[in-house]
């Protein structure tokens, strides 16, 4: 049996599975919101953040995963685990003193570990990847590496507010003693590794490249970006290493305390954008993942650390070997919604009958799908632009606007994922929306690739779980094959009729967003 955890946003879960059955075996989860109310974070951060801020307390992270195990011990038997893995929210970061790794070293089973592993905080809160405070440290470090063109070229991304150097930047700047405290600083998903394995662990490739600090070169911290950052952050780096490694054996805490074997593995961490790549079975160039969430997420491996030239997308490590895109778009459901309630819909207008009142390509009409400042491309005003009939630019029309607004959305990821250079052979389509079979038949139209739909909720749960099995010798395709299974009945084929249109449909769509 192999455990994967994932500590998202809003809760933290643990999953086992089987290898040897195919199968999931126990799932537990603890919504920190629900379960954790002393921590005051119903939607898993401190809410009220001035000038951007958005920390989360790593003690909360803490208890939960004391009572995920709890949960977990309550009807399981600990001591099948083989190893176990764990996928973090990514770019979040845990800054400890020199106490932490003593620590780790003696936790005592009776007490819980945020008792015993508060005082080595030098920084009481965590800032994670909602954050947006960091602009200025973001310019400053683009600046000092030589301009985002350098700074995308050898991390993978342009600075940018979420990632972690410009967040240890600002700290550094803020509390230089407290910075200066610092010995260690981790991200989320080694911070819980850490804890598991008792030591500090190693950063791997798939999260560290979310931190503006990686160069994927040689896939060691790069030296113009951490001078670029704050003073001395080598010594205060773990080591980054390859997502597969073991980190080495369980803390006697979780042996003693939750009846895991002494012989329980840990492999490293990674964030829950790789890990979800490893759970959603799409670790080979070709397969293409769409997560259609309030925001919408496109990823997909690719063999080479090419970047975006614009700059908006990212390149993480692909924890089976090589390297993945991430790009976000930020008007996913958020537009999908905006526009329903703007038009007094529901989602019935979304589906294949609501869209089957209008033909593909939605007669020349074209929308930029903006109601709310976007990321992927940058714009910072709200509301889409119209372009096409009169009735249609008077917001006329609901079918039609319905049909351009998901056509604009899909175009222009399309349009933004160009520069990964590799073509669709398959799309994995997973989050609330991809249940609606015109979404899913739009996306296969638009790509011209066949759509696959996912029963699976945590992916990055699964992941951890997965990669979890392969470290310690099991063959991943296999591990895939079993587990990242397409819902069945999922499936749906591009229409080819539609290909010449979209082509079309793109140059429109591209000169709409140039002028
Ligand atoms: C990716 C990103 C989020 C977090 C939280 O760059 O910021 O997807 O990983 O899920």
């Amino acid at each position: 049996m192999f455990l994967g955890l994932d500590s998202s946003t809003q809760s933290l879960s643990a999953l086992v599975i089987d290898p040897a059955s195919g199968s999931i075996v126990r799932e537990v989860s603890v919504n920190f919101g629900a379960s954790l109310p002393s921590y005051q974070s119903p939607s898993g951060f401190i809410p009220g953040g001035k000038n951007g801020e958005v920390h989360a307390d790593p003690r909360m992270w803490l208890d939960a995963l004391d009572m995920a195990l709890g949960k977990l011990a309550e009807d399981f038997d600990l001591s099948t685990i083989e190893a176990v893995a764990c996928s973090g929210q990514q770019h979040g970061s845990v800054y400890l003193d020199h106490s932490f790794a003593q620590r780790l070293a003696t936790l005592d089973p009776v007490q819980p570990l945020a008792d015993q592993l508060s005082a080595a905080l030098t920084r009481a809160t965590a800032p994670i990847w909602m954050d947006t405070s960091t602009g200025v440290e973001c310019a400053e470090i683009a600046a000092a590496a030589g301009g985002n063109a350098e700074v995308c070229r050898l991390s993978g991304s342009v600075a940018i507010e979420r990632f972690t150097g410009p967040q240890i930047r600002r700290f550094y700047k803020q509390d230089p003693a407290a910075y200066e405290r610092t010995a260690v600083i981790h991200l989320v998903s080694s911070f819980i590794g850490s804890v598991l394995a008792g030591k500090n662990i190693a950063i791997d490739h798939g999260d560290g490249a979310g931190m503006n600090l990686l160069n994927l070169q040689n896939l060691d911290w790069d030296e113009s970006l951490l001078d670029a950052t704050a003073p001395n952050l080598r010594a205060k780096l773990p080591a980054a290493a390859a997502s597969p490694s073991i980190a080495g054996p369980i803390s006697s805490y979780f042996t003693t305390k939750y009846g895991i074997s002494s012989s329980c593995q840990v492999v490293l961490s990674t964030g829950d954008n790789p890990s979800s790549l490893v759970g959603m079975g799409a670790t080979s160039p070709g397969t293409m993942v769409i997560s259609l969430g309030t925001s919408d997420t496109f990823f997909a491996a690719m063999e080479n650390p090419v970047t975006d030239p614009q700059g908006f997308g990212h390149v993480f490590g692909n924890p089976a070997g090589g390297f993945m895109s991430l790009i976000c778009f930020r008007n996913g459901s958020l537009a999908r919604e905006a526009l329903r309630d703007a038009l007094g819909l529901d989602w019935s207008a979304f589906d294949r009958q609501g869209l089957a009142a209008t033909t593909p390509g939605s007669e020349g009409n074209l929308m930029l799908p903006f109601f709310g400042p976007e990321i992927t491309p940058r714009r910072d005003f709200d509301g889409p632009v119209r372009k096409g009939s009169a009735e249609f630019e008077a917001a006329g029309n609901p079918p039609l606007q319905v049909r351009a607004l998901l056509e604009g959305q899909f175009l222009n990821m399309r349009l933004h994922s160009q520069w990964i250079g590799e073509k669709a052979t398959l799309i994995r389509l997973t989050g609330g929306a991809s249940q609606n079979d015109g979404i899913a038949q739009l996306v296969a139209d638009i790509f011209q690739a066949p759509v696959e739909r996912f029963a699976i909720a945590n992916g990055a749960g699964l992941g951890a779980a997965l990669r979890a099995a392969h470290a310690l010798g099991h063959d991943l395709t296999t591990l895939q094959a079993a587990f990242c299974k397409p819902a069945a009945g999922s499936r749906l084929e591009p229409d080819p009729a539609t290909a010449a249109i979209y082509d079309r449909a793109l140059g429109d769509y591209k000169a709409l967003l140039s002028a």
